[in-house]
């Protein structure tokens, strides 16, 4: 497929080039988002897909019929994906655009733009897991080897899209903007109907008690997991092996204790600390 087993380089972060060039890289940085735009930016393997069904529906009011018959990645375009330009409208209406990319690349874009960014993140663990496992039957990521083995480069930043540390201090820089919401993975996995509801005021949505039940119900997991438009079962097996994976996998909080070791969890932890020290979110609760 093309260029499965590329890697691409771009401000000192590696990326699938499958998914990216350094034109479609060098695009998004550019990019004039327009001021009624959402965009959701998230390190991979955060619930980015949950926000744009979440989102979604929001702005169907309910309605399942976009979720159920159109893929995400057309109704909620990757910023920095080779396919963007070409799929993003250009007329103006409300768009829903994601992105994996850190804040210092989008910098200059966002600040001449009023769009909304919502920026959810996930339990650090967590995420590791989730992408171990996805690395396995994506097949343009790289082989993952172990778990531990993975789990270094992790921590060391040495995966695709970079250090989730890094990723995580660049967006949050920035919470205090009028135009910024942040989530947690764990706030939705804990109290959904509360988050979408906060969601609804930071877009001004004003949805009825009967299409907010929609919503929470169309955005389930179980749901979710039978929804093709969503649960990557679209995706050609020369990409994703199907047989090796689910991108709807467990849709958990907490998987991390089933997989790291005591050593594992005290090196994580002490690179947490010294990283995430002077930052003022704390994953604390999600952490023990
Ligand atoms: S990606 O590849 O970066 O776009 O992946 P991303 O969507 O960020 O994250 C995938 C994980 O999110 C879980 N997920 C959900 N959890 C709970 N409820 C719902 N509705 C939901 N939808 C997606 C998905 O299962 C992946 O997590 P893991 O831990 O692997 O199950």
């Amino acid at each position: 497929m093309d260029r499965i087993n590329i890697t691409e380089t771009f401000a000192g972060i590696s990326y699938p080039g499958h998914l990216h060039t350094r034109e479609s890289l060098k695009l998004a940085q550019d990019f004039q988002f327009q001021d009624t735009d959402i965009v959701i930016s998230t390190f991979p393997k955060s619930g980015t897909v949950w926000m744009q069904e979440i989102l979604t529906l929001i702005c169907s009011k309910g309605d399942s019929l976009v979720a159920e018959t159109v893929p995400n990645w057309v109704r909620a375009p990757w910023l920095e994906h080779t396919y963007f330009r070409e799929t993003v409208q250009e007329n103006g209406g409300l768009r829903i655009i994601t992105t994996h990319l850190p804040y210092d690349i989008l910098a200059p874009a966002l600040k001449n733009s009023k769009a909304k960014v919502i920026y959810m993140a996930r339990n650090p663990k967590d995420v590791a897991v989730s992408y171990y496992h996805f690395h396995k039957f994506a097949k343009f990521l790289p082989e993952p080897g172990t778990f531990g083995d993975f789990l270094d480069r992790f921590l060391n930043g040495k995966v695709h899209y970079g250090s989730w540390f890094q990723h995580v201090k660049s967006w949050l820089r920035h919470q205090e903007n009028a135009s910024f919401f942040f989530i947690t993975y764990e706030d939705m996995h804990w109290d959904l109907r509360g988050s979408i509801e906060k969601l609804c005021g930071f877009l001004n949505c004003s949805l009825s008690s009967e299409e907010l039940d929609s919503v929470e119900q169309h955005c389930s997991f179980n749901r979710m997991s039978q929804n093709s438009m969503v649960n990557c079962t679209l995706i050609s097996p020369e990409i994703m092996d199907h047989s090796k994976g689910k991108f709807m996998r467990k849709g958990i909080a907490g998987d991390w204790k089933q997989h790291f070791t005591v050593a594992q969890n005290s090196l994580f932890d002490h690179i947490y600390q010294e990283e995430m020290c002077h930052c003022k979110h704390r994953f604390h609760t999600a952490l023990d």
